[in-house]
């Protein structure tokens, strides 16, 4: 009578075979993250910067004395990845900050990869 129960006769009727199907992935994707960049410039003090590490990205002077050093040698450095909203609030205060103090220190951000 059945002899053919568990035959597939047609590929096409196999719509439970697992190597032709594509994983449902969970649709979180996290919020892309933005690095903030110092750049060097011949007029702002090494003090006023480390200031600005400190006071702004929450670094103890010694790891703020190295990131100016980085950026006074190499001429920019990542200070820290952030949200967007968070990264923007930053060089907008550094900004601000450089302005009020006339230095021509510049901060920007950029989407990480
Ligand atoms: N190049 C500056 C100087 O020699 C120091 C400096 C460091 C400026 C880092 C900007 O982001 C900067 N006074």
């Amino acid at each position: 009578m059945h002899l053919d129960l568990h035959m597939m006769a047609d590929r096409s009727e196999d719509d439970n075979d697992t190597s032709m199907l594509t994983k449902p992935k969970p649709k979180t994707k996290r919020p892309p993250m933005y690095k903030v960049l110092l750049l060097n410039d011949d007029f702002t003090p090494m003090e006023f910067v480390v200031h600005v590490l400190e006071r702004f990205f929450g670094l103890n002077h010694a790891q703020a004395f190295e990131i100016m050093l980085t950026v006074h040698k190499k001429g920019l450095a990542v200070v820290g990845v952030f949200s967007h909203e968070i990264a923007e609030t930053k060089v907008a205060q550094v900004m601000d900050f450089a302005r009020r103090h006339q230095h021509p220190l510049q901060c920007t951000m950029e989407k990480e990869d």
